[in-house]
């Protein structure tokens, strides 16, 4: 392939739009803490999650650990999360100086299995945090009914779910509260950016302290506050891509037609499916590659890179073989068999709207290549 390509390109919007955008700030002048188009944002979202709650922050990483925070879990009590995530879901979990515990993941969907996490509950768990992995989402009634017999919270990490609906159902609207992430490889983008959706109104002024150092006034700091704030600029990039994230969702359904014509069917390629009652967020490509295809998901991943196509291994390793967790009793390999399976065999595929027919076809071509 004569130029690199990568398991995704931002979608960005139009320069002149963006620079009249550019233009209202400079001449306001307000650039940051709580400003018109940061509270605009806010508003315009509640709409597009179908949610009644929405703070914004200036990434996912910083709304989940506010997340964590705003939901006064016991210091040192466990979560119990998956080890088939990005290194923040985990991460989060620790800055908040709790304890994780990993529970091992269903095949077809890969996020947490719930007939795994009541045997990894203890007197000492506070609360689950599942993740809805490449758009897939948990089983969210059974992990509900689970958090209710043992009175735990639930929060979601939804970085990969902008727009899901189950059976109608906004995805925002599970659990205690859900993160969605807005970095510059997700589907819809503030460039760095996130925000937390949540049912519970009294959370709001809790989130709102968390997020701005705890200041409710000039003389007034009422919690132990961290700066989670988004400022006016990435605001901006997100109203414009209000506008522009369904033709995107739109580019990408088209993309994962051809994929899934070409891949479908293939001795040793298994595509995940989204059930029936899901309305993707189309935000990831996952292949999962069987003993009897050609070749490794490793060599696959070689030879597609020999041909300058970026695919990527989301996610390998995965948490529980990080040396900062690998320790951990719920990290052995015994404990999480599916998710060590899987980190060997996944190959997230490049996918976003713009990318060329000629790539597509070379793309296809090289995995199935003799
Ligand atoms: N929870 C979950 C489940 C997550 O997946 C994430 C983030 C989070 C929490 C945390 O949310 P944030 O704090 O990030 O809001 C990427 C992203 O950086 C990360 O946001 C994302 N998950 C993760 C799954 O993927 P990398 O290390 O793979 O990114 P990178 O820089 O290799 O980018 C991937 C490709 O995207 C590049 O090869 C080219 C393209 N790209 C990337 C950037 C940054 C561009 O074309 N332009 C760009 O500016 O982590």
């Amino acid at each position: 392939m004569d130029k690199k390509i990568f398991v995704t390109q931002p979608l960005l919007p139009e320069l002149e739009a963006l620079n009249e955008e550019l233009k209202e700030i400079w001449t306001t002048k307000k650039v940051t803490n709580a400003g018109p188009k940061h509270n605009l944002l806010e508003e315009k979202l509640k709409e597009h999650l179908g949610v009644s709650n929405v703070s914004l922050c200036n990434n996912g990483t910083l709304a989940l650990l506010i997340a964590l925070r705003a939901l006064s879990l016991p210091y040192g009590s466990e979560v119990i999360t998956t080890p088939f995530t990005f290194a923040a879901t985990p991460h989060c979990i620790s800055w908040n100086g709790l304890k994780p515990v990993f529970c091992d993941i269903e095949p077809e969907t890969m996020c947490i299995n719930p007939d795994k996490i009541e045997a990894a509950i203890t007197p000492n768990t506070s609360a689950i945090l599942a993740v809805h992995v490449y758009g897939f989402p948990c089983n969210v009634e059974k992990i509900q009914k689970i958090a209710d017999k043992h009175s735990l919270k639930v929060i979601y990490d939804g970085a990969h779910v902008f727009s899901t609906k189950i059976n109608g159902v906004d995805i925002g609207n599970f659990g205690d509260i859900t993160m969605f992430s807005f970095h510059a490889t997700k589907l819809f983008t503030t460039i760095e950016g996130g925000c937390l959706t949540y049912q519970d109104d009294t959370l709001k002024r809790k989130i709102y302290n968390l997020r701005n150092f705890g200041i409710r006034g000039e003389e007034v700091v009422e919690d132990i506050g961290i700066n989670g704030k988004m400022n006016e600029l990435q605001a901006a990039v997100g109203l414009l891509n209000l506008d522009l994230y369904k033709e995107e969702q739109a580019k990408r359904k088209i993309l994962r037609e051809y994929y899934t014509s070409r891949l479908e069917g293939i001795k040793g390629i298994r595509i995940p499916k989204m059930p029936p009652s899901v309305t993707d967020s189309y935000q990831y490509y996952p292949i999962v590659i069987e003993d009897n295809f050609r070749v490794s998901r490793d060599e696959l991943y070689a030879q597609l890179r020999a041909k300058n196509i970026y695919a990527r291994k989301y996610f390998y390793p995965i948490c529980s073989d990080y040396d900062c967790y690998k320790e951990l009793p719920s990290a052995s390999k015994e404990n999480l068999p599916v998710a060590n399976d899987l980190k060997n065999r996944v190959l997230c595929l490049p996918f976003y709207g713009s990318l060329e027919e000629e790539y597509r076809v070379k793309i296809c071509d090289e995995i199935l290549r003799g």
